[in-house]
C-alpha cells in the first residue's frame, strides 16, 4: 500500500500550518530575538515599533500570566528572555500585527541596550569551567581500570562530528484561535501535542483542558518538533488569550534556521584495548556534548549516546561518560538517531584507527566483535537475536563484499586521481523511549452506523506514512478495506496525555493501541452476529467485509453487521490502549531491559574521491536491514533510502558554522547545503533480514525510523580510505563531516 497522502502531496493539496485557511481578524506574530549570544539586558525601548501603523501589541515575559518557562526536562528555558540572554536567536519578545511585513518593520525599530558578557561555543571550553546542563552520565559493564596491561593494542584518540540542520521542508509555525470562556484551539506543526498542551497551560496559567492541539501532519521534523514546536505554539496562544484574535506565526527558512537548535555536535576521547586476535577487551569515552544554552532534550539525548555507544560490538569492560556542555548557542535538540549516530560514530572511527596502527582490514576488528545472542549490553540487556551477525553475513554473501574489495583495489591501481574507499558499517539501535514511562499510547476507534470507520491515535503524521500503517492495522484486524478508514487529525481532546511521535516508535505505540481497539470491536461485532446467527462465536468470523459461519459465507455484509450492531444498541466505539511490556530501566544503577527489541544491520559503502578538487561522489550503499517482517515494503525500504542520505549528509557536505560571537554562518540554503537527488548514492540495495520478527512490534514488523540513518556513517570511512589510496602518509583526523575542502587537506597531507 502507498503512502494514503502520496496523491495529495503531488497535487499539492496536503493542508499544512500555513495552509489553514484563516479566519477574518487573523493578526500575524514575529519574534524578536538576541542578536547577541551573551548579554545583560540593559534596556529595550519597544515605543518607536509600537508606534508604528498595524503594531497591535509587543507582548514580552511581563505579559505572561503563568510561569515564562518551556523546559520540559529541566526547567531552566524562559519563553522570552528576562535580565539576561545566552544565545543568539532567543526569543526576547512577540511582535503581532496587522500583517507579517509591519511585524518585520517594527523589528527594526526595536532599540536594544546590551552589556556584553563572555561567549562560550566550545563544548571543551565549557567542561574547563564545568558548565554544565546537567550532571555527567556514566554507564559501565565490567572494569576498565586494570584491563590495560592484558591487550595487546591500546588504540587512543579525538573524534569529533558534527551538528546537523533538520531542514523540515516545513519550517517551524502555529495558529491559535480562540473559543468561547477562554478555551483555545492550536494548530502546531508539532511532533509533541500534548508537550505543547501542557506547556502552553502552564504559560497561559490555565488548566490542560482549555487548550485543545490539533495537528493534521507535518512537513517533515527529524526530531527538530519533538521539543522545539513549542515556543511558537505558546507565543501564538499567548496573544490569543490576551488579545482574543486568531494569532498565526509560520517562521520563514532564516528565521528558523538561526533560532532553533540542531543535532548535538560532539568532540570525544576514546581509549581502546585489542587483544593479540582483535577482541575489544576494553573500551573507554569521554563525550563532550554541545547542548547549547538550555537543557531541552539534552539529557536524553545523552542517554541514548551511552546506550549505543557500543553500537553493534560486544565489549565486556566499558566505561563511557557523557558531559553536557553548556555554550551559548541555541539549545541543540533530538534529531533522528537522538544521540546514537554521535556514540556510534566514535567507535566507528576507534575501530578504524586501532585497524589502521594494527596493520588489518577495519573488517576484521568489527566482524571479530559483533554482539550476538546473551552477550550483554553495557547497560544490563542481553542480546536476544543475532541480526548483527547474521546482516553482516548476508552482507558479506550476497552483496560479494570480496569481490567488491578487489574491485576497488584494481580501480585504485589503474586510476591515478580517481580514487575508491569502501566501509561496512553495522548498526545496532534499541527500540523504546529510554525514558520507560514514556512508552504507552491510545486510540479511539469509531466506527459510523453506515460502516466507515474513524480513527484517532496519538500518532503525528509527518511524512514517514505512520498513517498509512495504523490504516493497514486497523484494516486488517477488523477485516475491511482501508477504503473504509479515514485516520483523523492527531487532536488532545480525542487522544490525550500522548508521548511525541518520536524515537522511531510512533507505528509501535499507536498501531499497538490501534490493534487493541479494533480486536475489541471486532470481537464486539462477531458476538452479535453469533447471537443473531444462533451459533457458537468462534464459528463467527469477518473475512473481507463479510461475515462467515465457519466456511460458510452468510447474507450479512460488513455494512448490514455495523447497522444491525447499532439498531441493537451496542457501542460502536473503542478506546484501545498500550504499553510496552518488560521494560525497566534503573537510573541508579544505570541498568535495566530499557528496549523492546533490537534492530539490527549491515551497509557497505563505496565512493569515488576526485584526488585533485577533493570532491567525491557516493557510489553505492548495500543495506542489509532488520526489518521484522514488514507490514509495507515501499514504505520501509523509502525510510531506509531517506535515511541513509540524510545521514550521509551529516557527515559529508552539511556543515554547521558559528563565527566566534555565537552567529550562525550556515544560516540560509546558500550556506547549508544538504544532499540533492544529485548527490544521492547512485544506487542503494536493500535487502530485507530474513527473521520471524519480534513480538512486540506491530504486526512483528520492526520500527524503521531512525536506526538506518547510522548507515550514513559509512560514507565517511569510505572516504577517509579512498584519501589513503591516493596518500599514504594521510592520517585521518576523525572531524566529521568531511567536507570537500577537509578532504583535499587530506589529499595533500605531508
Ligand atoms: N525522544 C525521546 C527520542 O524523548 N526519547 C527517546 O528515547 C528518543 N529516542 C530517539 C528519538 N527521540
Ligand atoms: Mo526523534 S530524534 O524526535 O525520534
Amino acid at each position: 500500500m502507498k503512502n494514503r497522502d502520496s496523491k495529495n502531496h503531488l497535487q499539492g493539496k496536503s493542508i499544512y500550518i500555513d495552509d489553514i485557511p484563516e479566519i477574518s481578524g487573523t493578526l500575524y506574530g514575529l519574534v524578536y530575538d538576541s542578536p547577541i549570544a551573551h548579554a545583560k539586558i540593559i534596556n529595550i525601548d519597544y515605543s518607536k515599533a509600537e508606534e508604528l501603523d498595524d503594531i497591535v501589541r509587543i507582548l514580552t515575559y511581563k505579559d505572561v500570566p503563568g510561569e515564562n518557562q518551556i523546559g520540559a526536562i529541566i526547567q531552566d528555558e524562559p519563553l522570552f528572555a528576562e535580565g539576561e540572554v545566552h544565545f543568539i536567536g532567543q526569543p526576547i519578545a512577540f511582535i503581532v500585527a496587522k500583517s507579517e511585513l509591519a511585524a518585520r518593520k517594527a523589528k527594526k525599530l526595536i532599540e536594544a541596550n546590551f552589556e556584553e558578557k563572555t561567549i562560550v561555543t566550545d563544548p571543551r571550553e565549557a567542561h574547563k569551567n564545568k558548565s554544565y546542563i546537567a550532571p555527567p552520565r556514566t554507564f559501565k559493564i565490567g572494569e576498565t581500570k586494570n584491563i590495560w596491561e592484558t591487550c595487546e593494542h591500546i588504540i587512543s584518540g579525538r573524534v569529533k562530528s558534527g551538528g546537523q540542520e533538520h531542514l523540515y521542508l516545513e519550517t517551524q509555525g502555529a495558529y491559535a484561535v480562540p473559543a468561547e470562556d477562554g478555551n483555545i484551539k492550536l494548530y502546531s506543526s508539532t511532533q509533541g501535542p500534548t508537550a505543547v498542551q501542557k506547556i502552553a497551560a502552564s504559560v497561559l496559567n490555565v488548566k490542560m483542558n482549555k487548550i485543545e492541539v490539533d495537528v493534521t501532519r507535518l512537513g517533515g521534523a527529524f526530531g527538530g518538533k519533538e521539543d522545539q514546536a513549542t515556543p511558537w505554539a505558546i507565543m501564538v496562544s499567548l496573544a490569543a488569550q490576551i488579545l482574543n484574535s486568531p494569532v498565526k506565526f509560520a517562521l520563514n527558512r532564516h528565521d528558523d534556521m538561526r533560532m532553533t537548535g540542531k543535532r548535538h555536535p560532539y568532540d570525544s576521547d576514546f581509549k581502546m584495548g585489542l587483544s593479540k586476535d582483535l577482541k575489544i577487551l576494553a573500551y573507554e569515552a569521554d563525550y563532550y556534548q554541545n547542548a547549547g544554552a538550555s537543557a531541552d532534550l539534552s539529557p536524553a539525548i545523552t542517554e541514548r549516546t551511552l546506550f549505543h555507544s557500543t553500537n553493534s560490538y560486544f565489549v565486556p569492560n566499558t566505561r563511557t561518560t557523557v558531559y553536557s556542555c553548556k555554550t551559548n548557542l541555541p539549545p541543540n535538540t533530538a534529531f533522528r538517531g537522538f544521540g546514537a549516530p554521535q556514540g556510534m560514530f566514535l567507535i566507528e572511527a576507534a575501530i578504524h584507527k586501532a585497524a589502521e596502527e594494527i596493520g588489518v582490514r577495519v573488517e576484521e576488528i568489527q566482524k571479530q566483535n559483533l554482539i550476538t545472542i546473551n552477550d550483554e549490553f553495557p547497560y544490563g540487556q542481553l542480546a536476544e537475536e543475532d541480526g548483527a551477525v547474521k546482516s553482516w553475513e548476508t552482507a558479506e554473501k550476497d552483496f560479494k563484499l570480496k569481490e567488491l574489495f578487489s574491485e576497488v583495489e584494481s580501480y585504485n591501481s589503474e586510476n591515478k586521481y580517481l580514487k575508491k574507499g569502501v566501509a561496512v558499517t553495522p548498526v545496532t539501535f534499541g527500540i523504546s523511549f529510554t525514558n520507560t514511562a514514556m512508552n504507552h499510547a491510545r486510540a479511539l476507534v469509531h466506527i459510523y452506523q453506515d460502516g466507515s470507520i474513524g480513527i484517532s491515535t496519538g500518532a503525528i503524521e509527518m511524512g514517514q506514512s505512520v498513517n498509512t500503517k495504523i490504516m493497514q492495522v486497523a484494516a486488517h484486524f477488523l477485516s475491511v478495506s482501508t477504503s473504509r478508514i479515514k485516520i483523523e487529525t492527531t487532536n488532545t481532546t480525542r487522544v490525550a496525555n500522548t508521548s511525541p511521535t518520536a524515537a522511531s516508535s510512533g507505528a509501535d505505540l499507536n498501531g499497538q493501541a490501534t490493534q487493541v481497539a479494533c480486536i475489541a470491536l471486532y470481537k464486539r461485532l462477531t458476538g452479535f452476529a453469533a447471537k443473531h446467527f444462533n451459533v457458537e462465536v468462534e464459528k463467527i468470523s469477518i473475512k473481507d467485509e463479510f461475515i462467515y459461519i465457519e466456511d460458510k459465507k452468510t447474507d450479512w455484509n460488513w455494512e448490514t453487521l455495523v447497522e444491525q450492531t447499532f439498531l441493537a444498541r451496542i457501542a460502536l466505539t473503542e478506546n484501545g490502549h498500550y504499553t510496552t511490556p518488560k521494560i525497566t530501566f534503573d537510573k541508579t544503577k544505570e541498568k535495566g531491559h530499557p528496549f523492546a527489541y533490537h534492530v539490527f544491520g549491515s551497509a557497505i559503502t563505496t565512493c569515488t574521491v576526485d584526488c585533485i578538487r577533493g570532491t567525491y561522489e557516493i557510489d553505492s550503499v548495500k543495506v542489509v536491514h532488520d526489518f521484522g517482517v514488514s507490514m509495507n515494503k515501499l514504505i520501509d525500504n523509502g525510510q531506509i533510502e531517506g535515511a541513509v542520505v540524510q545521514g550521509i549528509g551529516w557527515v559529508t557536505m552539511e556543515e554547521i558554522a558559528y563565527d566566534e560571537k555565537g552567529r550562525l554562518l550556515s544560516n540560509a540554503l546558500s550556506t547549508y547545503k544538504i544532499p540533492d537527488i544529485l548527490f544521492a548514492p547512485k544506487s542503494i540495495d536493500i535487502i530485507h533480514l530474513k527473521t520471524d520478527g519480534h513480538k512486540f512490534a506491530i504486526m512483528k514488523s520492526k520500527a524503521v525510523g531512525e536506526p538506518p540513518f547510522n548507515y550514513g556513517i559509512g560514507a565517511y570511512f569510505a572516504i577517509q580510505n579512498a584519501i589513503k589510496a591516493y596518500n599514504s602518509n594521510f592520517k585521518s583526523d576523525y572531524n566529521s563531516p568531511a567536507t570537500p575542502e577537509r578532504v583535499l587537506m587530506g589529499l595533500y597531507q605531508k
